[in-house]
């Protein structure tokens, strides 16, 4: 393996934003309208996927869930079941969002419990993302469609669609394939070019060590038989990205 890495703690506290209120894509999801944009609207709380009640199910609150999946907003608030019932635990209930919050858990409201049925279900129509006439900001778990003007969730990136419409969203030198492992750290590929043959891709492991909340921390990557933190002289912004993106964050 050619692939140098040194452990330089400081190249990566610059690599993604912390302290930004962020969520973690694979927390709410849209289920039940086989659609990317709207259905019911599904959250997980301690690794438990669950419904929200659709008491006190407004705009408002749909507005929340439409923008912490990384949408512009909701059109429609869905009310008892409209995109079908749903199983396992209701997790919120009686939603009082202000429109201010950037996920369902900060809204008012009774979380973790209910008095309702899945026949309540909430769901919502967000409202899908379209070319702006100026170059919008996205928020945070947002991705720019940059020759579009248009911002899309940022879980749509890499997923194999092409959402931007020239297929920003699926770029190469974006994607580089990441593979999911599925528990709290995630590995990828990497080109490893420093052969210069253009062919050498190495695969790393990596998680977030060190912080308060799982949205935090600092990079690590396990590489030779040990974790360590990762800095490369070949290491670039696009890295930096794929990484920070990989993990769920912001990247700068
Ligand atoms: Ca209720
Ligand atoms: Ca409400
Ligand atoms: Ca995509």
């Amino acid at each position: 393996m050619k692939l140098q890495i040194q452990f330089i703690s400081i190249c990566t506290a610059l690599l993604c934003v912390s302290g930004v209120k962020f969520n973690v894509w694979d927390d709410i999801r849209l289920v039940g309208a086989n659609s990317h944009y709207k259905g019911r609207v599904e959250v997980r709380r301690d690794g438990v996927w669950g419904t929200v009640c659709s008491d006190r199910w407004s705009l408002y609150d749909a507005h929340v869930a439409c923008k912490q999946l990384g949408f512009d907003g909701a059109a429609i608030a869905r009310t008892g079941a409209f995109y079908g019932a749903g199983t396992g635990p209701i997790h919120h209930d009686d939603l009082n969002c202000k429109n201010i919050e950037n996920t369902l858990d900060e809204c008012p409201g009774r979380h973790g419990s209910s008095d309702c049925t899945h026949e309540e279900d909430a769901g919502v129509d967000c409202i899908k993302p379209s070319p702006q006439a100026k170059l919008p900001t996205c928020r945070p778990n947002q991705f720019l469609c940059q020759h579009f003007n248009m911002c899309i969730p940022a879980r749509w990136s890499c997923d194999g669609d092409n959402d931007c419409g020239n297929n920003a969203d699926e770029a190469d030198n974006l994607c580089h394939a990441p593979i999911n492992t599925g528990n709290n750290s995630n590995s990828l590929v990497m080109d490893d070019d420093s052969g210069g043959d253009g062919q050498s891709r190495v695969q790393v492991v990596l998680k977030l060590e060190g912080g308060k909340l799982p949205n935090e921390g600092r990079v690590e990557v396990f590489y030779n038989g040990e974790w360590g933190t990762i800095c490369d002289d070949n290491f670039g912004m696009t890295e930096a990205d794929i990484i920070c993106r990989e993990l769920g964050f912001r990247c700068v």
